[in-house]
């Protein structure tokens, strides 16, 4: 290129430039839409395993048992089924997406301490806090957070089914 006139070196280098962008943008496209991460998961599909008396669980995304891994998943209650208190040891996101979830706050299961959250309401359970629930009609809600999510019971006596193994 030395015989050539700076600006027509110039031009040249742009377009080299401009197509090496172009190139990169499109096998990051393509690499997006080939990914196999993204997979429709079907409610139909989901395996709900017995937790407690009138409620399953069952895992949408993610192992909740790894350490670290971010983790979706859901529980069913049947109409009037009852959580007794309990902690876990990382924060619990709770959206309710059917039905009516009712959550109080304390050791002890207080029915004059329940908060009512309907169909789309949100809420964090920190970490540790004691907590009870029930809920009213069939009620799925669905938790996500970081793994390990574990629930331990204040009196193991209250949940006569053994913690499920997701
Ligand atoms: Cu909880």
């Amino acid at each position: 290129m030395r015989n050539f006139p700076l600006s027509f070196r110039f031009f040249v280098l742009s377009m080299v430039a401009a197509v090496m962008v172009w190139g990169t943008l499109q096998a990051g496209q393509t690499k997006k839409e080939e990914s196999p991460a993204h997979k429709i998961i079907h409610y139909g599909d989901l395996k709900w395993t017995p937790i407690i008396p009138g409620w399953e669980i069952a895992t949408v995304s993610g192992d909740p048992s790894k350490d670290g891994e971010p983790f979706v998943i859901r529980l069913r209650g049947a109409d009037g089924s009852k959580v007794p208190p309990h902690w876990h040891p990382t924060n619990e996101n709770v959206t309710v997406l059917k039905g009516t979830f009712l959550v109080g706050m304390g050791e002890t299961y207080d029915e004059s301490k329940l908060q009512t959250m309907n169909t789309g309401n949100f809420t964090t359970v920190p970490k540790e806090m004691r907590h009870f629930a029930n809920c009213k009609g069939e009620t799925i809600i669905q938790v996500h957070g970081m793994g390990p999510f574990k629930v331990n019971w204040v009196n193991p006596a209250d949940a006569p089914m053994p913690p499920a193994k997701p």
